[in-house]
């Protein structure tokens, strides 16, 4: 691609080209936060949006900035995420001119490590390797679990303009949320002079700042006291290189300890505001508001489409979805569905969902199936359950995963108002008053949760 420069108020020239940039995305930990969508699947192939998967975000997002070179680390290899990955995005970013690639690396037992990543920068350090072999200038640290949409060429140009070691994209945030990220105080020039991850109580209210000086009104900067980091970071390649290998070669965590302390050693750690929005959907209960919050009529935080910078996915080749007699308000129906006589209000729907008639479904996900299954799959199973919804059954304030054999008659309420339940044997849990039925679940005739 043909080269162009920037030069900044300061007389210094930058180049704009984004080729020399690797994305690693961090694919996730332990998967605790998300459980049970990550019991049977890596996080970053968790669906999302009723035809998407997490990893499409951070990877369009790359794509739309001209990055095209991308690994995806993750604890473990799943199938499904490869097959994502290879079938979405290598004919693309791997085309022509492009030279990219979108590549999973799992935490692997070699001779220096243990079987699991030990956390997000332990991840980076272990195939540090491979990334200094890809000899680019900078990396790009995102993380598979944020519903956003940012044009990271702005972020890296700035990174080159400041010459800084290390840039942190960062949002003003409220104190009620505050206590859950990473925090910073910065000077007039946006370089950050203090970091403190996830403080609590005392340490907290020390992180408060006037945050004016990212040019929020006075009204918003008292509602928005707080510099959170995003957990998205550009480091110059040496930088990350002499950190993680030579300076803190036993630091496993990037917003715990390598930040803060590239910090305290000196290096140049500058922050990047970040205006749009952009949402950590780590936590089940998050995933599910944004996931419906974008069915929003008034202000959809998010929307799927936006011509010019567009979310991809894999190319299924799906039939259009197909609805009889169905009442629909507020919700996203995904491709390939058949949907009878049912009445669905601010929900979700997956890619092959099935619902037969007189179901209702509201506050909900449902994420649909893999496959259509042939008619004989289900003769094991008492009542011949297909995959899909059966008829007469009432869904509130649920998320139901891939490939659940819900039956008919059932209530899926939470009748007793329950937060927390761990009913994993029969099929479902509880968390923060949701119920999420497990992936490739059996669901009985008329049960009541
Ligand atoms: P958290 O999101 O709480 O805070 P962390 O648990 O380290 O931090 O996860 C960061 C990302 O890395 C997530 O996408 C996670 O799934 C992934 N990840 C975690 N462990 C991993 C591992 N071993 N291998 C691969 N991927 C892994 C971070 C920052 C805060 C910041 C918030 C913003 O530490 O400073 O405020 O992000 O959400
Ligand atoms: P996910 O990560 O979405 O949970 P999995 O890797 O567990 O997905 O499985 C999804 C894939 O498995 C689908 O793409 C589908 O092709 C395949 N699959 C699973 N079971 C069957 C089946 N019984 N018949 C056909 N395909 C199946």
């Amino acid at each position: 691609t043909e080269t162009t420069t920037t030069t900044t108020t300061a007389g210094k020239v930058v180049d704009d080209s984004t080729d020399n940039v690797l994305a690693i995305i961090l694919g996730g930990g332990a998967g605790t936060r998300l459980y049970p969508l990550t019991k049977k699947r890596a996080k970053p192939a968790v669906p999302l949006g009723a035809n998407y998967r997490l990893i499409d975000i951070p990877v369009s997002n790359c794509i739309n900035s001209d990055i095209n070179k991308m690994y995806c680390l993750t604890q473990f290899n799943s199938a499904s995420l490869n097959r994502h990955l290879s079938q979405a995005y290598n004919s693309n970013v791997g085309s022509g001119l492009r030279q990219g690639f979108v590549e999973v690396l799992a935490a692997q037992q070699s001779p220096k490590s243990k079987v699991w990543f030990q956390g997000t920068a332990d991840a980076v350090r272990q195939y540090m390797w491979l990334f200094n072999e890809s000899k680019c200038e900078e990396y790009i640290i995102l993380s598979g679990d944020h519903l956003y949409r940012m044009d990271y060429k702005p972020f890296i140009l700035e990174h080159r303009k400041t010459g800084a070691d290390i840039t942190v994209s960062a949002v003003p945030m409220d104190a009620a949320r505050a206590e859950a990220f990473g925090l910073m105080k910065i000077d007039d020039s946006g370089r950050i002079i203090d970091f403190a991850e996830k403080p609590k109580g005392k340490e907290l209210e020390a992180m408060a700042v006037d945050t004016t000086i990212l040019g929020l009104d006075k009204k918003l900067a008292k509602e928005m006291p707080y510099i959170a980091s995003m957990g998205i970071y550009v480091f110059k390649a040496s930088a990350m290189d002499e950190l993680l290998t030579e300076k803190f070669p036993d630091c496993h965590d990037f917003g715990g300890e390598i930040i803060p302390k590239a910090n305290e050693l000196g290096k140049h750690v500058q922050a990047f505001l970040y205006k749009g929005y952009w949402e950590d959907i780590g936590t089940i209960e998050a995933f599910y508001n944004a996931n419906l919050q974008c069915n929003d009529p008034d202000a959809p935080k998010f929307s799927f489409y936006e011509s010019g910078s567009p979310i991809y996915t894999q190319s299924r080749f799906l039939p259009p979805s197909k609805l009889l007699d169905v009442q629909v308000s507020r919700s996203t129906i995904g491709d390939g569905c058949f949907i009878k006589k049912s009445t669905i209000s601010n929900s979700m729907i997956g890619l092959r969902t099935s619902i037969s008639e007189g179901c209702v479904i509201e506050d909900s996900m449902i994420m649909g199936a893999d496959y259509y299954e042939e008619t004989h799959e289900c003769e094991d199973l008492p009542d011949c359950t297909p995959i899909g919804i059966g008829a007469g059954t009432v869904i509130r304030r649920a998320i139901v995963d891939k490939n659940a054999r819900i039956g008919m008659d059932c209530q899926l309420i939470n009748k007793d108002n329950v937060q927390e339940a761990n009913e994993e044997e029969k099929g479902y849990i509880i968390k923060d008053g949701i119920i999420v039925i497990v992936k490739d679940s059996y669901i009985p005739n008329g049960t009541i949760i």
